[in-house]
Protein backbone atom coordinates (compact mmCIF):
# COMPACT_ATOMS: atom_id res chain seq x y z
CA UNK A 1 0.00 0.00 0.00
CA UNK A 2 0.95 3.35 -0.79
CA UNK A 3 1.39 5.64 2.23
CA UNK A 4 2.02 9.60 2.34
CA UNK A 5 3.17 11.23 5.31
CA UNK A 6 2.49 14.93 4.98
CA UNK A 7 4.75 16.40 7.73
CA UNK A 8 7.42 13.78 7.49
CA UNK A 9 10.42 16.07 9.15
CA UNK A 10 8.50 16.82 11.95
CA UNK A 11 8.60 15.56 15.49
CA UNK A 12 5.28 13.42 14.80
CA UNK A 13 6.05 12.91 11.48
CA UNK A 14 9.56 11.01 12.21
CA UNK A 15 7.65 9.01 14.66
CA UNK A 16 5.08 7.90 12.39
CA UNK A 17 8.09 6.89 10.09
CA UNK A 18 9.19 4.62 13.33
CA UNK A 19 5.92 3.39 13.90
CA UNK A 20 4.88 2.15 10.86
CA UNK A 21 8.33 0.65 10.48
CA UNK A 22 7.96 -1.10 14.03
CA UNK A 23 4.58 -2.34 13.32
CA UNK A 24 5.59 -3.58 9.73
CA UNK A 25 2.81 -1.91 7.84
CA UNK A 26 2.50 -3.28 4.30
CA UNK A 27 4.24 -0.16 2.97
CA UNK A 28 5.06 -0.18 -0.29
CA UNK A 29 5.81 2.98 -1.53
CA UNK A 30 6.42 5.60 1.25
CA UNK A 31 5.91 9.41 0.19
CA UNK A 32 7.29 11.97 2.21
CA UNK A 33 5.93 15.55 2.37
CA UNK A 34 7.00 18.66 4.35
CA UNK A 35 7.15 22.31 3.42
CA UNK A 36 8.36 23.26 -0.09
CA UNK A 37 11.71 24.17 2.17
CA UNK A 38 12.46 20.76 3.06
CA UNK A 39 11.31 19.34 -0.62
CA UNK A 40 14.80 17.27 -2.11
CA UNK A 41 15.51 16.48 1.70
CA UNK A 42 16.11 13.27 2.58
CA UNK A 43 13.93 11.11 5.08
CA UNK A 44 15.22 7.55 6.29
CA UNK A 45 12.17 4.79 6.45
CA UNK A 46 13.45 0.81 6.68
CA UNK A 47 17.31 1.82 6.69
CA UNK A 48 16.49 3.68 3.09
CA UNK A 49 16.91 7.25 2.07
CA UNK A 50 13.61 8.42 0.40
CA UNK A 51 13.52 12.06 -1.16
CA UNK A 52 10.65 14.94 0.54
CA UNK A 53 8.02 15.72 -2.22
CA UNK A 54 5.80 18.46 -2.57
CA UNK A 55 2.14 17.79 -1.28
CA UNK A 56 1.20 18.31 -5.51
CA UNK A 57 3.37 15.15 -6.13
CA UNK A 58 2.09 13.57 -3.72
CA UNK A 59 -1.06 13.75 -4.62
CA UNK A 60 -0.40 12.73 -8.24
CA UNK A 61 1.59 9.67 -7.17
CA UNK A 62 -2.04 8.59 -5.91
CA UNK A 63 -1.37 7.23 -2.31
CA UNK A 64 -4.23 5.31 -0.67
CA UNK A 65 -3.51 6.68 3.07
CA UNK A 66 -1.73 10.22 3.74
CA UNK A 67 -1.42 10.39 7.46
CA UNK A 68 -0.99 14.37 7.75
CA UNK A 69 1.00 15.91 10.98
CA UNK A 70 1.90 19.42 9.73
CA UNK A 71 -0.63 21.95 11.61
CA UNK A 72 -4.08 22.42 11.45
CA UNK A 73 -3.62 25.21 8.96
CA UNK A 74 -1.73 22.73 6.10
CA UNK A 75 -4.59 20.17 7.23
CA UNK A 76 -7.17 22.33 6.03
CA UNK A 77 -5.32 23.69 3.30
CA UNK A 78 -4.35 20.68 1.83
CA UNK A 79 -6.50 17.52 3.26
CA UNK A 80 -9.85 18.19 0.96
CA UNK A 81 -6.89 18.34 -1.47
CA UNK A 82 -5.84 14.94 -0.98
CA UNK A 83 -9.48 13.66 -0.29
CA UNK A 84 -11.00 14.78 -3.46
CA UNK A 85 -8.18 12.76 -5.11
CA UNK A 86 -9.46 9.67 -3.43
CA UNK A 87 -7.10 9.56 -0.84
CA UNK A 88 -7.77 8.77 3.00
CA UNK A 89 -6.80 11.44 4.88
CA UNK A 90 -5.69 10.26 9.09
CA UNK A 91 -5.33 13.64 9.91
CA UNK A 92 -3.57 14.56 13.48
CA UNK A 93 -4.30 18.39 13.43
CA UNK A 94 -7.49 19.94 15.40
CA UNK A 95 -8.89 21.07 12.27
CA UNK A 96 -11.26 18.36 11.34
CA UNK A 97 -12.01 17.07 14.71
CA UNK A 98 -15.28 18.84 15.85
CA UNK A 99 -16.51 18.56 12.18
CA UNK A 100 -20.04 16.31 12.78
CA UNK A 101 -18.96 14.86 9.52
CA UNK A 102 -15.83 13.36 10.40
CA UNK A 103 -15.10 10.53 12.54
CA UNK A 104 -12.94 11.37 15.43
CA UNK A 105 -11.34 7.72 16.47
CA UNK A 106 -9.20 6.19 18.96
CA UNK A 107 -9.36 2.35 17.86
CA UNK A 108 -9.59 0.86 21.86
CA UNK A 109 -12.64 3.35 21.98
CA UNK A 110 -14.42 3.69 19.07
CA UNK A 111 -13.19 2.57 15.61
CA UNK A 112 -16.60 1.26 14.88
CA UNK A 113 -17.68 4.28 13.57
CA UNK A 114 -15.36 3.90 10.66
CA UNK A 115 -16.81 3.57 6.93
CA UNK A 116 -15.41 3.32 3.84
CA UNK A 117 -16.43 6.82 2.81
CA UNK A 118 -14.54 8.52 5.50
CA UNK A 119 -11.94 10.08 3.35
CA UNK A 120 -10.80 12.79 6.64
CA UNK A 121 -10.15 10.61 9.52
CA UNK A 122 -9.35 12.84 13.16
CA UNK A 123 -6.75 11.65 15.21
CA UNK A 124 -8.01 13.66 18.72
CA UNK A 125 -5.21 15.52 20.78
CA UNK A 126 -2.53 13.24 22.79
CA UNK A 127 -4.37 14.49 26.12
CA UNK A 128 -7.22 13.29 24.78
CA UNK A 129 -6.57 10.17 23.64
CA UNK A 130 -4.57 8.77 26.69
CA UNK A 131 -7.28 9.73 28.96
CA UNK A 132 -10.31 8.05 27.18
CA UNK A 133 -8.22 4.46 26.39
CA UNK A 134 -8.08 4.67 30.39
CA UNK A 135 -11.85 5.69 31.11
CA UNK A 136 -13.00 3.78 28.02
CA UNK A 137 -13.55 0.24 30.32
CA UNK A 138 -14.34 1.93 33.31
CA UNK A 139 -17.31 3.44 31.30
CA UNK A 140 -18.69 0.67 30.19
CA UNK A 141 -19.13 -0.95 33.78
CA UNK A 142 -19.68 2.08 35.90
CA UNK A 143 -20.83 5.14 33.10
CA UNK A 144 -18.41 7.89 33.66
CA UNK A 145 -20.60 11.41 34.91
CA UNK A 146 -17.78 13.90 35.78
CA UNK A 147 -14.15 13.85 35.02
CA UNK A 148 -11.66 16.44 36.45
CA UNK A 149 -8.24 16.74 34.49
CA UNK A 150 -5.47 18.10 35.28
CA UNK A 151 -2.41 17.68 33.09
CA UNK A 152 1.32 17.65 33.28
CA UNK A 153 2.57 17.92 29.64
CA UNK A 154 5.74 17.13 27.54
CA UNK A 155 7.41 20.01 25.89
CA UNK A 156 7.41 16.97 22.54
CA UNK A 157 3.87 18.28 21.70
CA UNK A 158 4.73 21.38 21.16
CA UNK A 159 7.08 20.36 18.27
CA UNK A 160 10.88 20.38 17.69
CA UNK A 161 11.44 23.97 18.54
CA UNK A 162 10.07 23.60 22.00
CA UNK A 163 12.33 20.92 22.48
CA UNK A 164 15.19 23.18 20.76
CA UNK A 165 13.72 25.56 23.59
CA UNK A 166 13.89 23.55 26.74
CA UNK A 167 17.36 22.37 26.05
CA UNK A 168 18.84 25.45 25.15
CA UNK A 169 17.34 27.12 28.51
CA UNK A 170 19.42 24.47 29.68
CA UNK A 171 22.79 25.18 28.54
CA UNK A 172 22.23 28.36 29.29
CA UNK A 173 22.09 29.93 25.75
CA UNK A 174 19.72 32.37 25.31
CA UNK A 175 19.70 32.88 21.46
CA UNK A 176 17.46 30.14 20.50
CA UNK A 177 13.53 31.55 19.26
CA UNK A 178 11.13 31.45 22.03
CA UNK A 179 7.95 28.93 21.36
CA UNK A 180 6.86 30.03 25.04
CA UNK A 181 6.23 33.29 26.11
CA UNK A 182 7.85 31.92 29.81
CA UNK A 183 11.16 30.33 30.51
CA UNK A 184 9.83 26.80 30.12
CA UNK A 185 13.36 25.03 32.35
CA UNK A 186 12.57 24.81 36.08
CA UNK A 187 9.15 26.21 35.04
CA UNK A 188 5.82 25.17 34.85
CA UNK A 189 3.38 27.05 32.21
CA UNK A 190 -0.38 26.92 33.16
CA UNK A 191 -1.43 27.71 29.66
CA UNK A 192 -1.35 25.09 26.45
CA UNK A 193 -2.45 26.52 23.17
CA UNK A 194 -4.57 29.71 23.09
CA UNK A 195 -7.02 31.37 25.86
CA UNK A 196 -10.29 31.09 24.76
CA UNK A 197 -13.19 33.88 25.77
CA UNK A 198 -14.20 31.25 28.71
CA UNK A 199 -10.70 31.71 30.45
CA UNK A 200 -9.91 27.85 29.20
CA UNK A 201 -7.52 27.25 26.90
CA UNK A 202 -8.52 25.55 23.38
CA UNK A 203 -6.57 22.19 24.86
CA UNK A 204 -8.53 22.44 28.04
CA UNK A 205 -11.78 22.84 25.49
CA UNK A 206 -9.93 20.12 23.21
CA UNK A 207 -10.15 17.31 26.14
CA UNK A 208 -14.07 18.86 27.23
CA UNK A 209 -15.51 18.53 23.16
CA UNK A 210 -13.21 15.13 21.94
CA UNK A 211 -13.76 12.99 25.08
CA UNK A 212 -17.82 13.73 24.58
CA UNK A 213 -17.64 12.70 20.87
CA UNK A 214 -14.60 10.13 21.04
CA UNK A 215 -17.31 8.38 24.07
CA UNK A 216 -20.03 8.54 22.17
CA UNK A 217 -22.06 10.27 25.13
CA UNK A 218 -22.61 14.12 25.59
CA UNK A 219 -23.42 13.73 28.61
CA UNK A 220 -20.00 12.93 30.37
CA UNK A 221 -19.10 16.21 32.09
CA UNK A 222 -15.17 17.25 31.67
CA UNK A 223 -13.00 20.31 33.49
CA UNK A 224 -9.40 19.99 32.92
CA UNK A 225 -6.55 22.18 33.54
CA UNK A 226 -3.58 21.66 30.57
CA UNK A 227 -0.25 22.54 31.68
CA UNK A 228 3.52 22.80 30.40
CA UNK A 229 6.17 21.31 32.36
CA UNK A 230 10.09 20.83 31.13
CA UNK A 231 9.80 16.90 30.38
CA UNK A 232 10.09 15.67 27.21
CA UNK A 233 9.17 11.49 27.67
CA UNK A 234 5.16 12.16 27.61
CA UNK A 235 2.06 13.44 29.34
CA UNK A 236 1.07 12.79 32.12
CA UNK A 237 -2.36 13.33 34.00
CA UNK A 238 -4.04 13.31 37.26
CA UNK A 239 -8.07 12.16 36.77
CA UNK A 240 -10.53 12.15 39.15
CA UNK A 241 -14.16 10.55 37.78
CA UNK A 242 -17.20 10.61 39.45
CA UNK A 243 -19.26 7.39 38.22
CA UNK A 244 -22.67 6.59 38.08
CA UNK A 245 -22.54 3.21 39.61
CA UNK A 246 -21.03 2.18 42.62
CA UNK A 247 -17.67 0.26 41.79
CA UNK A 248 -14.58 -2.27 43.71
CA UNK A 249 -11.22 -0.94 43.43
CA UNK A 250 -9.78 -4.38 42.79
CA UNK A 251 -12.37 -4.80 40.11
CA UNK A 252 -11.54 -1.32 38.57
CA UNK A 253 -8.09 -2.46 38.31
CA UNK A 254 -8.70 -5.51 36.97
CA UNK A 255 -10.82 -3.91 34.25
CA UNK A 256 -7.66 -1.61 33.41
CA UNK A 257 -5.66 -4.49 33.60
CA UNK A 258 -7.46 -6.33 31.03
CA UNK A 259 -8.33 -3.43 29.10
CA UNK A 260 -6.75 -3.31 25.12
CA UNK A 261 -3.59 -0.54 25.21
CA UNK A 262 -3.93 -0.27 28.86
CA UNK A 263 -0.53 -1.37 31.30
CA UNK A 264 -1.16 -0.77 34.91
CA UNK A 265 1.58 0.13 36.52
CA UNK A 266 0.63 0.63 40.57
CA UNK A 267 2.65 -0.68 43.30
CA UNK A 268 3.34 2.08 45.89
CA UNK A 269 4.81 0.08 48.73
CA UNK A 270 7.68 -0.55 45.63
CA UNK A 271 7.36 3.20 43.89
CA UNK A 272 6.00 1.55 41.12
CA UNK A 273 4.01 4.02 39.11
CA UNK A 274 3.92 5.62 35.30
CA UNK A 275 6.25 8.38 34.82
CA UNK A 276 7.29 10.21 31.42
CA UNK A 277 10.84 8.57 31.89
CA UNK A 278 9.44 4.91 31.39
CA UNK A 279 6.74 5.61 28.95
CA UNK A 280 8.62 7.27 26.53
CA UNK A 281 9.21 5.24 23.39
CA UNK A 282 6.24 3.46 24.67
CA UNK A 283 2.85 2.48 22.65
CA UNK A 284 0.94 2.31 25.74
CA UNK A 285 -1.07 3.89 28.51
CA UNK A 286 0.19 3.28 31.59
CA UNK A 287 -1.97 3.64 34.55
CA UNK A 288 -1.09 3.79 37.91
CA UNK A 289 -2.06 5.29 41.82
CA UNK A 290 -5.58 4.12 41.55
CA UNK A 291 -7.34 4.86 44.79
CA UNK A 292 -10.67 6.07 45.54
CA UNK A 293 -11.57 9.84 46.14
CA UNK A 294 -12.18 9.60 49.96
CA UNK A 295 -14.47 13.22 49.83
CA UNK A 296 -17.40 11.95 47.67
CA UNK A 297 -19.33 8.88 46.67
CA UNK A 298 -18.18 6.50 43.39
CA UNK A 299 -15.25 8.70 42.59
CA UNK A 300 -12.34 7.36 41.77
CA UNK A 301 -8.57 8.47 41.45
CA UNK A 302 -5.74 7.38 38.90
CA UNK A 303 -2.64 8.70 37.15
CA UNK A 304 -1.93 8.24 33.67
CA UNK A 305 1.12 8.51 31.67
CA UNK A 306 1.63 8.01 27.76
CA UNK A 307 4.19 9.09 24.88
CA UNK A 308 2.42 12.00 23.97
CA UNK A 309 4.18 11.24 20.09
CA UNK A 310 3.48 7.50 20.13
CA UNK A 311 -0.19 6.61 21.68
CA UNK A 312 -1.07 10.57 21.50
CA UNK A 313 -0.18 10.96 17.69
CA UNK A 314 1.71 8.79 15.71
CA UNK A 315 0.70 5.28 17.05
CA UNK A 316 -2.99 5.72 17.31
CA UNK A 317 -2.58 7.30 13.39
CA UNK A 318 -1.17 4.14 12.26
CA UNK A 319 -3.72 2.09 14.70
CA UNK A 320 -6.60 3.52 12.46
CA UNK A 321 -4.57 2.81 9.07
CA UNK A 322 -4.06 -1.14 10.79
CA UNK A 323 -8.09 -0.84 11.20
CA UNK A 324 -8.87 0.71 7.64
CA UNK A 325 -6.76 -2.05 6.12
CA UNK A 326 -8.13 -4.86 8.31
CA UNK A 327 -11.50 -4.37 7.28
CA UNK A 328 -11.30 -2.99 4.12
CA UNK A 329 -11.95 0.03 4.34
CA UNK A 330 -9.55 1.29 2.18
CA UNK A 331 -8.19 0.03 -0.68
CA UNK A 332 -4.96 0.75 -2.93
CA UNK A 333 -7.07 -0.03 -6.03
CA UNK A 334 -9.54 1.82 -5.59
CA UNK A 335 -7.05 5.43 -4.91
CA UNK A 336 -5.15 4.12 -8.35
CA UNK A 337 -7.92 3.96 -10.06
P1 LIG B 1 9.25 21.42 7.47
O1 LIG B 1 10.24 20.56 8.19
O2 LIG B 1 9.58 21.57 6.02
O3 LIG B 1 8.97 22.74 8.15
P2 LIG B 1 6.97 20.02 14.08
O4 LIG B 1 5.58 19.95 14.65
O5 LIG B 1 7.91 19.03 14.68
O6 LIG B 1 7.50 21.41 14.07
O7 LIG B 1 6.80 19.59 12.51
C1 LIG B 1 5.88 20.17 11.61
C2 LIG B 1 5.90 19.39 10.28
O8 LIG B 1 4.93 19.98 9.38
C3 LIG B 1 7.24 19.48 9.56
O9 LIG B 1 7.45 18.26 8.86
C4 LIG B 1 6.99 20.61 8.58
O10 LIG B 1 7.85 20.61 7.45
C5 LIG B 1 5.58 20.29 8.15
N1 LIG B 1 4.93 21.40 7.47
C6 LIG B 1 4.81 22.68 7.90
N2 LIG B 1 4.15 23.44 6.99
C7 LIG B 1 3.84 22.60 5.95
C8 LIG B 1 3.17 22.76 4.69
N3 LIG B 1 2.66 23.94 4.33
N4 LIG B 1 3.07 21.70 3.88
C9 LIG B 1 3.57 20.49 4.23
N5 LIG B 1 4.21 20.27 5.41
C10 LIG B 1 4.35 21.31 6.26
C1 LIG C 1 0.39 19.77 23.17
N1 LIG C 1 -1.64 18.49 22.92
O1 LIG C 1 0.91 18.93 23.91
C2 LIG C 1 -0.77 19.44 22.28
C3 LIG C 1 -0.18 19.03 20.99
O2 LIG C 1 -4.40 19.56 19.08
O3 LIG C 1 -3.11 18.01 18.31
C4 LIG C 1 -1.18 18.60 19.96
C5 LIG C 1 -2.11 19.69 19.56
C6 LIG C 1 -3.29 19.05 18.93
O4 LIG C 1 0.79 20.92 23.04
Amino acid sequence: MKIAVVGATGLVGSEILKVLEERNFPVTELIPVASERSVGKQVEFKGKPYTVVSFEDAIAARPAIAIFSAGGSTSTALAPKFAEAGITVIDNSSAWRMDPTKPLVVPEVNANVLTANDKIIANPNCSTIQMVVALKPLHERYKVKRVVVSTYQSVTGTGKAAVDQLFAERKGDSSVDKVYPHPIDLNVLPHIDVFLDNGYTKEEMKMVNETKKIMGDDTIRVTATTVRIPTIGGHSEAVNVEFEEEFDLAEVTELLRNAEGVVVQDDPANKVYPMPLTAHGRDEVFVGRIRRDETQPRTLNFWCVADNLRKGAATNAVQIAEYLVKHDLVSAEAAAA
